[in-house]
């Protein structure tokens, strides 16, 4: 078994700054269990486009309000305390913090490596390891 706590992981390399987001990357690909997870921190006043399109990914929102906006039709979901949204279809996504950051656990699949900071079109590359 692992065990590891977020304060942890928070003094660790496992800390990655993505500028709008900060995401402690708390389980990774090396761990072996077919997903990672993170708990991301989404800064208040910010949108940030995303496009994760090598990569499925579920976000439940635990602190904050905010409003995640679906590209394809302009659609826009509130996301409070509460919240699960399912990138099921690789949906590609704007995301936004309003009145409070907001505090989300994160799970992806395939797994990140752990280094990944979004390329030009808001995506994770397979593999990415390039700063590590
Ligand atoms: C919700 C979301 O995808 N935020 C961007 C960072 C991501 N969660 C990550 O890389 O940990």
């Amino acid at each position: 078994m692992i065990v590891r706590t977020l304060k942890d992981c928070e003094n660790s390399t496992r800390n990655i700054d993505g500028g709008t987001w900060k995401s402690v990357r708390m389980l990774l690909a090396d761990d072996n269990m077919g997903f990672s997870f993170h708990i991301t921190t989404i800064f208040k006043g910010t949108e940030t486009p995303i496009w994760y399109k090598n990569h499925l990914e579920s976000v439940y929102c635990m602190s904050g309000y905010g409003e995640i906006e679906t590209c394809d039709d302009g659609k826009v979901y509130p996301i409070e305390p509460g919240t699960l949204y399912i990138l099921d279809k690789n949906d590609k996504h704007l995301l936004r913090a309003t009145t409070e950051d907001m505090q989300m656990a994160c799970v992806f699949n395939p797994p990140l490596n752990g280094k990944e900071i979004h390329d030009e079109d808001g995506a994770y590359k397979l593999n990415d390891d390039a700063l590590a």
